[in-house]
Formats: structure tokens, sequence, C-alpha cells
């Protein structure tokens, strides 16, 4: 029910839900990714940080729902702050703003046993020193989150203290916590293997949840959708960091086995719905300051495509979960009134939202079809052959 007493449209619900959706898009979605077995490497892929903005500049003028760009701090600002002013420039040509800063504690050499659980002090103020120089370059960029990945653990039972690493973990991010700035957050994220394959020092979301409430008010636990067991029940995760008014925001993808990084809903929709539901049902307050981001890496579809794909299909799982008639389903819930209640729920989920939310964008004055006007445009030709032509000028110079 609305404020004057009217019962709201799904189309008005499914248009109030888009208004306020935006999703963060990746700078290393953009970029030639692979496997540890090999890259495959795209001619229209981004090689710069320009080339990144670019990139996500044409995405968010399709979706208009991709307002910023994540950076990783090793790939996108190796320079520190010294980047900023550059960054800065890039944000006013290109129309988006940068997002997430992300730290990087998995590729030096000096983290092959840990970066912030390390046992080796020495290596804990390297990392601790990193994670010091990204809150400055967000606070220098304007931006409220660090979303921290710790890839610490071990390999084989007994070689490490299980324990004493977490009082380590402890320790940082307390310092971090305590570098940060009042707009600033720290979101952590967890992921149960890989690279290490026996622990990981955060591996799940009770040790994410620990280790926020431990360092401070401004931390929160960041969900990646790819980094849970399979069949783990990850919207019900989601309700319990909302109840405790701990959840900080989530990376996209999908996953078939694994952390397999593929398009957001290419698997399971159905699970990015209930997680939107449990959103969706939850106190204002609780959700207002979560942060959707997508984490993809695109190895064999086209980056730009992927994006643009991804970005649609969160704005219709979001749209399909907005129109959830949520009073009518507590009822049913109250009242055990199973059948009718899970049909309730399906009946939005199966609900074809496509031709609401094409009317949206046209609203809007956005492209009604983002792909299809992505394909119509020529950009992604365009990028291929000048950053072909590119590549080539740059391989037959070194030669
Ligand atoms: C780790 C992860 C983390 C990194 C990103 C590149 O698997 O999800 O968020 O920053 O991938
Ligand atoms: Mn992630
Ligand atoms: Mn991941």
């Amino acid at each position: 029910m609305t404020k004057n007493g009217a019962t709201q449209s799904k189309q008005d619900k499914i248009w109030e839900a888009l208004d306020r959706f935006r999703i963060e898009i990746p700078s290393w979605g953009f970029a030639n990714t692979g496997t540890r077995f090999g890259k495959f490497v795209q001619h229209a892929a981004a090689t710069s940080i320009e080339e990144k903005f670019a990139d996500a500049g044409e995405v968010n003028r399709l979706t208009g729902a991709s307002p910023t760009v994540a950076l990783h701090v090793l790939w996108d600002v190796p320079n520190g702050t010294a980047d900023v002013e550059k960054i800065r420039a890039l944000e006013k040509q290109h129309g988006v703003k940068s997002g997430s800063i992300n730290p990087n504690l998995f590729q030096s050499q000096e983290y092959k046993f840990g970066s912030i659980a390390n046992p080796s002090a020495e290596v804990r103020k390297v990392a601790l020193g990193h994670l010091l120089e990204s809150v400055e370059i967000g606070r220098a960029l304007g931006t409220r989150d660090l979303s921290i990945w710790v890839s610490d653990g071990s390999n084989y039972p007994g070689t490490q203290s299980i324990s004493r690493r977490i009082g380590w973990m402890e320790e940082v991010l307390g310092a971090m916590h305590a570098a940060t700035s009042e707009g600033q957050r720290l979101l952590i994220e967890y992921k149960p293997f890989e690279p290490a394959f026996y622990h990981t020092d955060i591996a799940d979301w009770g040790m994410a949840l620990h280790l926020a409430q431990k360092v401070g008010p401004r931390a929160k636990v960041l969900v990646d959708t790819g980094h849970h067991y399979p069949g783990t029940n990850i919207e019900q995760i989601v309700a319990w960091l909302l109840y405790v008014d701990a959840l900080g925001g989530f990376h996209f993808n999908d996953r078939k086995y694994a952390d397999d990084d593929l398009t957001l809903g290419s698997i399971d929709p159905y699970q990015v719905f209930r997680i939107f539901h449990e959103i969706l049902s939850a106190p204002a307050a609780a959700t207002e300051g979560i942060a959707y981001m997508i984490d993809q890496s695109h190895n064999l579809k086209g980056k730009m495509e992927a994006m643009v794909q991804s970005v649609v299909t969160a704005q219709e799982l979001f749209a399909r979960a907005a129109m959830i008639d949520r009073e009518a389903l507590t009822v049913l819930q109250d009242e055990c009134r199973l059948i009718e209640a899970e049909e309730l729920f399906r009946d939005s989920f199966w609900t074809d939202v496509r031709p609401m939310v094409r009317a949206w964008r046209e609203a809007r004055g956005l492209p009604a079809d983002p792909l299809q006007q992505l394909r119509d445009s020529g950009y992604v030709d365009r990028i291929a052959r000048e950053r072909a032509q590119r590549n080539r000028s740059a391989v037959s110079s070194y030669a």
C-alpha cells in the first residue's frame, strides 16, 4: 500500500525499484583475463585505466545504472595518490565515478605465506602500509568503500596456527579502521578456499562478521556470491547479516562449481531473486548503504557485452523481486499457507518484466535494448580495431 492507501501497481513498484537500483562495475571485468591455464586475448579488451574508464562510461550510458567503477589498487592505481588527479580527469571525461577501492593483498612475492595473517610482523607491516595507502586513495577520490579480500591461508594441516593468525588480522584491520574517516567503510570479503587449499583465514561470513564487529563500526561484511560451497543458502546469510546490521555489499557473479566468476544470473537467476527478496523485505534503514557490485571475469564472452548483459540481468531480477506483494506474503507465511505463499513468490519470479523494464528505459531516455544498442553503435568493433592497431605498434616498437 502507498501512503494514501492505494495499492501500488506492479509497474509503479518496478519503476520505483529501477529508479534507485545502481550496480557498480569492476575495472577488471574489461581487461584480458583467463584461468591459471592461460589467457585468451581479446582485441577489444582494455589494457589501461583510460580504456577501462572509457568502457565503463559506455556501459553506464547504455544502462543508466552503473555510475561507478570499482578499482583494484595494484592494477589501476599503481602509483597511489599520485594517480588520483589522472583518475579524476577520467571520471569527468567518461561520466563515471570511482567506486570501491580494492587493496591487493595477494600478488606480491612477500605474501607467499600470507599478508595480514602472515607470522612475520615485517610482512604484516607491509600489508598494513598498502591498506593505509588504499584508505588515502579512497579519501582523495572521495569514495566510500574499501573492499578487502584476504587470500591468506595454508595448504597443509599443522603448518600454521589458525588461531594466532586471527589475532594478527584483528590487529592489522583494527589499525586500518582507525585510519578511516567518517564517510569511509571497510567491507570484509570471505571465501572458503583458493588460493589456499587447507585453511583460509577468512573463510566464511561468521569469520568476516567477527572481524567486522571487532575492528569497528565502519566495518561490514561483503558477500561475493561465488564464494560459497555448492548448496549454501546465501539468502539466509544475507537475512542474518541484515538482521545484525552488518551487510555492507555484494560482489555478484554466478558459479556452477566454485569461484567461477561467470556472469550474474547465468546459472541460477532464482538465487539472485531470492537474495533481492531478503533485502527488499528488510527495514529500509538496514539496506540503504548496501553496495551492489559486479565481480566477474569474462574469459570467453566479449567484455562489453558481458557487462551490459549483467547489469541488465541485475535490473530485471531486482525488478522481479520488487514486484512481490510482501504484505500478502506475510499473511500467508503467518498462516502457514505454504503452497499459496510459494506460488505468490514464484509468480513474481516467473513474470516476464522485460516489457516493463523496456518502458522504464524509454521513459528515462535510455536505450530500450542496451545490448542491441551496443551492437548497433559499433563501439566494440571500433575499440577492437583501435586497440589491435595500438597493440601491434606496441609490439613492433619493441621488436
Ligand atoms: C577473489 C575476488 C576478490 C578480488 C577479485 C578480483 O576471488 O572475488 O574480490 O578482489 O576476486
Ligand atoms: Mn569478489
Ligand atoms: Mn572471487
